[in-house]
């Protein structure tokens, strides 16, 4: 088969929502594109771990600390599938990883902002959580098997994220005016860079047309964000408290909410590197990385005698 004929019928099983699977034929694009787009949503959440692990031994509670500690768990095996997912696609994981620690691989902008006090805790399960699901429940649709299937636990487990994130903002925005005044400045920190999250607009989005194309985005960087506003700005009202956008009005005749401008100059500005703790993020993957060296070692000392093992009885059969 000619390889237009091969991008013919990969465009119509994508066009009829069958999944591409590993082994079939895919064009090297797609397959480039998925692996940057698993990769970097893999750093996301191993970087992500970062600020709220910050936290976990001033958590104010044995309940909350165990909480938070299981969700910063969880986190490690949302990276864990989708490294296995970008090694379907025949990407090296070791590469992958070397390219996060060398600075060179993206990650989710929203993780090199601080977490300054335990409201940022709530404000992060609460939106940073909220928006990642808002962007996830798509990409249990999107078109490459492996990404689809790990989309589908991954959400579920955010989605009890979200909610312990809001269970936190609850406790705060209904307890003293000190409480409620942090929580109120954790929405001010986060609020913005949550709408970041969700990438560049539509019209400066380089990956949107082609990704959509072969669903493996089913919605657009706009539509997504918009979507969040408008499930978000209710939530903030049960709490009590505002969201730090003087533009930010319901619009009537759209049935949504028309909102602010992004200062697209500090997203850039965090996506280059030069965020608040873009550098001691880097800084700390890399200790765990070179702090880990043992542990690697161990496991590839234990694999190569298990190897040789085998090996023995055969070599003794051949030896006599
Ligand atoms: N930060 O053309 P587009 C989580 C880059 S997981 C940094 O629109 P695309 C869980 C983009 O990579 C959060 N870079 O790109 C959690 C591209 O750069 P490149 C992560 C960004 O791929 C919660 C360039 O800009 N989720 O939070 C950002 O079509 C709590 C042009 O952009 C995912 O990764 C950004 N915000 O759309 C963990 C979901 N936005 O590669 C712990 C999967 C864009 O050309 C605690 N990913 N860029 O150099 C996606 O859905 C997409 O990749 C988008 C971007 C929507 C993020």
């Amino acid at each position: 088969m000619t390889s237009l004929n091969l991008e013919a019928l990969f465009q119509s099983k994508i066009d009829e929502e069958t999944k591409i699977e590993p082994k079939d034929w895919m064009p090297d694009a797609y397959r480039k594109t998925l692996i940057r787009q698993i990769s970097q949503h893999a750093h996301s959440e191993i970087v992500g771990m970062l600020p709220e692990g910050n936290w976990i031994t001033r958590a104010p509670s044995l309940r909350r600390k165990l909480i938070l500690l299981a969700k910063v768990q969880d986190e490690a095996g949302h990276g864990l599938y989708l490294y296995s997912a970008a090694e379907t696609l025949g990407a090296n994981r070791d590469d992958l990883v070397q390219q996060l620690l060398s600075g060179k691989a993206k990650y989710s902008s929203i993780f090199n902002y601080p977490t300054l006090n335990w409201a940022d805790i709530g404000a992060i399960g609460w939106l940073v959580d909220g928006a990642a699901i808002m962007n996830q429940v798509m990409l249990t649709r999107t078109s490459y098997g492996p990404y689809a299937r790990a989309m589908v636990r991954i959400c579920k487990e955010e989605s009890f994220h979200q909610r312990q994130g809001y269970e936190i903002m609850i406790a705060m925005a209904k307890g003293s005016p000190e409480q409620k005044a942090m929580a109120q400045d954790a929405i001010n920190r986060w609020w913005w860079p949550s709408l970041m999250m969700f990438g560049p607009k539509d019209a400066e989005s380089s990956h949107s047309d082609q990704a959509l194309k072969w669903k493996i985005k089913r919605k657009t960087n706009d539509e997504l964000r918009q979507q969040f506003v408008d499930v978000t700005v209710p939530q903030a009202e049960y709490l009590g408290l505002t969201v730090p956008d003087p533009d930010l009005r319901w619009n009537e005749e759209k049935g949504s909410y028309d909102f602010g401008e992004i200062d697209w100059e500090e997203f850039w500005s965090v996506v280059k590197g030069n965020g608040p703790c873009n550098k001691q993020r880097l800084q700390a993957r890399n200790k765990a990385y070179e702090d880990g060296a043992w542990v690697r070692e161990a496991a590839s000392a234990h694999a190569a005698k298990k190897e040789q093992r085998k090996l023995e009885p055969q070599l003794a059969t051949k030896a006599a």
